[in-house]
């Protein structure tokens, strides 16, 4: 969005009800930009600086695209305490904030699952979205109810929790999630064979 606006040292941004919905400082070429969040589908915008009003600007606001996560790219290891390993092909980060994980494979363990997994023995394990997705699904593996799965803003507040009781996993949040932590809650419980994830 670009307007003549040498005059002045700030702009209004208004939508097409003529709600001020940002400002922006110009800069000394006259430029100037604004970040307004939209919800999906067509906006209009125009930008106002004292009895000067531009032109109208229309934006369409995009869907989130969904990420998958199959861990079939991700780097195969052990998980250290405190050194996350991010997938540099999905950009998903996993971390081990205590207990055991390991991006496993089918060469050690049976499971329905395809190739390589998040094989989880006992703690927490911190998993961080790269796009701060509002759903999140996996599957996991056995039929076991010894771990849950909570999930937290980009404040870290608690936005909610679950028990892991489906094979199928589903996570809707009105908030985007921002990590996700899997944590036992019965240590005698079985380990956790987690895959497939989308954030979307
Ligand atoms: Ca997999």
């Amino acid at each position: 969005m670009t307007f003549q606006a040498s005059q002045a040292a700030e702009v209004k941004i208004v939508d097409a009800e003529d709600q001020v919905v940002g400002t922006a400082t110009i800069q000394a070429d006259g430029s100037f930009s604004c970040t307004v969040s939209l919800a999906l589908g067509e906006h209009s915008f125009t930008a106002t600086s004292g009895v000067v009003r531009s032109d109208k600007y229309t934006v369409h606001a995009l869907p989130i695209v969904p990420i998958y996560e199959d861990f079939e790219t991700f780097p195969r290891r052990d998980f250290v305490p405190n050194e996350p390993v991010i997938n540099p092909h999905t950009g998903t980060s996993v971390g081990l904030k205590s207990g055991a994980a390991t991006i496993g494979d089918l060469g050690d363990h049976d499971g329905p699952t395809t190739y390589q997994y998040l094989f989880f023995e006992y703690g927490t394990v911190e998993i961080k979205p790269p796009n701060s997705p509002k759903r999140v699904t996996f599957t996991r593996w056995p039929h076991d109810n010894g771990a849950k799965i909570r999930y937290f803003d980009e404040r870290h507040t608690l936005i909610g929790e679950r028990l892991l009781d489906e094979e199928i996993m589903i996570i809707n949040s009105d908030i985007p999630i921002y990590f996700l932590e899997l944590s036992k809650i019965r240590e005698l419980g079985k380990n956790e064979y987690i895959d497939n994830f989308t954030f979307e």
